[in-house]
């Protein structure tokens, strides 16, 4: 096991004998699930277009997109064989839910309100390093939904009355935050509780991103509806720096398709066939009848898998064949920086976050026990304070300077630093340096790092220069030893 999430299972195994039942039963499950892939939450407002970029992510038409129950129901997908789906009920039983055609039914065949989620085991390599977790929409017109999604994310019922043992049950180690179009209250308030239900781990600047979705929706309907999201996306990234690390928009939809295998050869002639056709009078098909010559039933499934902008633009991309309009599609669908993001900012970081969080809940379990809580958070002190969980001190730190001084020179180089990369790489030096000229930088730059946490202004600042110190002294007594 990597050091971190062993570090973690160390810690579990210390304070189970000081915790209440239900605080053992926390640092059970925390003990268990350390080691596992990060769980990243797909959360956002209903039919902003969550599930179809989980398909888009994962790469399968899994996910219903329709109405029905399962897209009221929290899904979790995860890497595993054989594939399968089951639904976990609250009394903690299981029950197997068949597939239909490689995608999870309309209907539940139990009681919607008995299911506590959906597990889904697939052998698709976007999984091997995360376990997506799909949510109902927020801001439904049943406030059952958001109470699944709240449990589900923040481990935690809105009345707060869930159980210690609760908070380790169904929490996410990140979040995906979907945007639609512009900024909602609703959706800032979800943010807000995420970042303070989770306390201690509520670090959204470090674990959460936004994707502005439907990015071929943008615009008043010209030529480039992605060059429009794009500014929208920088826009709504400035506005929620402290909530979100970056905002990328995104046509999940035409990246589903892309990369579903949904478009054959037949498709990309169908769509050649509409050449010098004009856009407006593909919008009119349904008064005035096409030209001859073309499909239209196949038009129309086209205009659903592609939508308006993917058909219209599309055609001037399909000349060669389906694979031209394939790789277009991939292209401008901006999936690949949606993945970009997520390596860069939430995969890099996956053992200090999944660390970070799983020591916010045993800090909650050690508040809520009947034991000796001191015991407890002493021994959870002297985690945080263990060399081998300083990369949870970075982010903690991190967090905060983003939230109170978002400017700071300090953070680049934080992030620099909390980056899962080599110790040449943190300090700017060439892979070949020596390790005397490790040290050296690293000891000159933990110098210069206290003396910013001595003059530091705001409390944020001092404990970034404070960890920033402690972090090189780690890397130059790593190239010493
Ligand atoms: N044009 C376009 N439509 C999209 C895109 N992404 C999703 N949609 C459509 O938006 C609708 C809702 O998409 P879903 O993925 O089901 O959205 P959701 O957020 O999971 O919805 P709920 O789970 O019901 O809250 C579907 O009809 C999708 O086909 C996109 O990138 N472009
Ligand atoms: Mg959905």
């Amino acid at each position: 096991m990597h050091p971190v999430p062993a570090r973690i299972a160390r810690l579990c195994d210390e304070v189970a004998p000081l915790l209440d039942e239900a605080g053992r039963q926390t640092a059970a499950t925390i003990r268990d699930t350390v080691g596992e892939p990060l769980r990243l939450a797909v959360v956002g407002r209903v039919k902003a277009g969550k599930s179809t970029l989980v398909n888009a992510l994962v790469g399968r038409r899994i996910a219903p997109t329709a109405a029905g129950e399962c897209t009221r129901t929290v899904t979790w997908y995860r890497y595993g064989a054989p594939e399968r789906a089951e639904l976990h009920l609250h009394d903690g039983t299981r029950r197997d839910l068949p597939l239909h055609d490689g995608r999870l039914p309309e209907t539940l065949g139990t009681p919607a309100e008995d299911v506590a989620r959906i597990v889904v085991h697939l052998q698709a390599a976007a999984l091997r390093d995360k376990t997506l977790i799909d949510t109902p929409g927020l801001a439904t017109l049943t406030g059952e939904n958001e109470d699944a999604t709240r449990k589900a994310v923040l481990g935690v019922s809105p009345d707060g009355s869930e159980a210690a043992s609760r908070y380790a049950a169904g929490q996410a180690d990140a979040v995906l935050f979907v945007f639609r179009e512009a900024e909602r209250q609703d959706e800032v308030e979800f943010l807000r509780q995420f970042r303070s239900a989770t306390g201690e781990l509520g670090a959204s600047a470090v674990n959460a991103i936004g994707v502005l979705s439907q990015a071929d929706l943008f615009g008043d309907g010209g030529a480039d509806p992605f060059a429009a999201a794009d500014a929208a996306a920088a826009r709504l990234a400035g506005a929620r720096a402290a909530d979100v690390s970056a905002v990328v928009a995104a046509a999940g939809l035409l990246a589903e398709t892309a990369r579903t295998g949904l478009i054959r050869e037949g498709d990309a002639r169908v769509l050649a066939a509409t050449t010098g056709v004009p856009d407006q009078r593909l919008r009119l098909r349904h008064r005035l009848p096409l030209p001859d010559g073309i499909d239209v039933a196949a038009l129309e499934r086209l205009y659903t898998a592609l939508g308006v902008h993917g058909v219209h633009e599309g055609r001037r991309h399909c000349a060669t064949g389906a694979h031209q309009l394939v790789n277009w599609l991939e292209t401008v669908s901006g999936l690949g920086r949606v993945e970009d993001l997520l390596r860069r900012s939430l995969l890099c970081r996956a053992h200090a976050l999944k660390a970070m969080r799983a020591m916010a809940v045993l800090t909650r379990a050690a508040d809520a026990s009947e034991a000796d809580t001191g015991a407890v958070l002493a021994l959870i002190e002297q985690a945080r304070l263990d060399p081998v969980l300083h990369p949870v001190r970075e982010l903690r730190a991190l967090r905060n300077l983003v939230a109170e001084a978002p400017t700071s020179p300090l953070r680049v180089e934080l992030e620099q630093v909390a980056a899962d990369s080599s110790d040449p790489d943190r300090l700017g030096l060439a892979e070949t340096a020596a390790a005397g000229d490790i040290a050296g930088e690293a000891r000159r730059r933990a110098a210069a790092a206290q003396s910013q946490a001595a003059f530091a202004l705001l409390p944020a600042e001092a404990e970034a220069g404070r960890v920033l110190a402690r972090s090189y002294q780690l890397i130059a007594r790593r190239a010493e030893s």
